[in-house]
């Protein structure tokens, strides 16, 4: 059992371990009600509308944690490894993802402008202003941004594979996280997660000292989760 464990945990890296650990959360996350009345075409359109101008505020917010992590890993990573690339590309889409909201938006006469945030989605961006106070570490950081991308990745592709009924209407959104590319952008992030983790448990062996880097990224997985699960909840409750 215990080398099978170590076996499992160098092919797959730390991430894989800890989602079946969580599975239950992390299921929570990705197969939403709301993202299965999305696919199953059932989906209230106010609460669309709901989800559609409380992300618009929230992409905004996030927008500054990319930036923040960006900074996090031109300090504390390697320059060999190519992170702050694959971050500041991640950055550069966020630019037309604000655009696109705003398009969005205006076709389903969502007014941004008078929109305020909802208690769930202030609460996740007061989480994200604590991932980039100078007292977070990248690793820590860095688990956070690769599972925010990769529940909306997840849960938006489930929205287009076999068997959907996703309105037509919807699918340019559902498109937007659950395509290839972005697929791609999200397994980039998680390897060089997989190798912070991984880092950090080697420091942990080698200096004989805390798993304190591990445990935080650990528990920064499962509050993102948590907050994703409430901004799902919040879109579904309405207006
Ligand atoms: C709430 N989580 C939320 N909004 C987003 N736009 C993303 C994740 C991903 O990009």
């Amino acid at each position: 059992m215990e080398g099978k464990t170590r076996e499992d945990l160098e092919k797959n890296g730390m991430i894989d371990t800890w989602l079946k650990k969580h599975r239950l959360l992390y299921t929570g996350a990705t197969k939403h009600p709301f993202i299965l009345s999305i696919r199953d075409g059932t989906i209230d359109l106010s609460s669309f509308r709901t989800w559609l101008g409380q992300d618009y505020l929230f992409v905004r917010e996030f927008a500054a944690f990319v930036a923040g992590v960006l900074v996090k890993a031109w300090k504390q990573s390697d320059d060999s490894y190519g992170d702050t690339e694959v971050i500041l590309g991640g950055l550069a889409a966020l630019n037309d993802e604000v655009e696109w909201f705003k398009r969005e938006a205006s076709k389903w006469d969502v007014p941004l402008s008078t929109i305020a945030p909802q208690k769930a989605n202030g609460d996740y961006c007061r989480f994200l202003e604590y991932l980039i106070s100078p007292e977070v570490g990248y690793t820590e950081a860095i688990t956070a941004f690769w599972a925010i991308e990769a529940v909306y990745q997840e849960s938006f592709a489930h929205c287009l594979e076999d068997g959907y009924k996703t309105p037509p209407e919807l699918q340019e959104t559902c498109q937007r996280w659950g395509n290839d590319g972005f697929g791609q952008y999200c397994l980039s992030l998680k390897k060089i997660t997989n190798r912070c983790l991984e880092k950090a448990s080697e420091d942990a062996q080698l200096f004989n000292a805390s798993k304190e880097v591990l445990n935080k990224a650990e528990v920064a997985l499962i509050r993102v989760l948590e907050h994703e699960v409430e901004f799902w909840n919040m879109s579904r409750g309405g207006s």
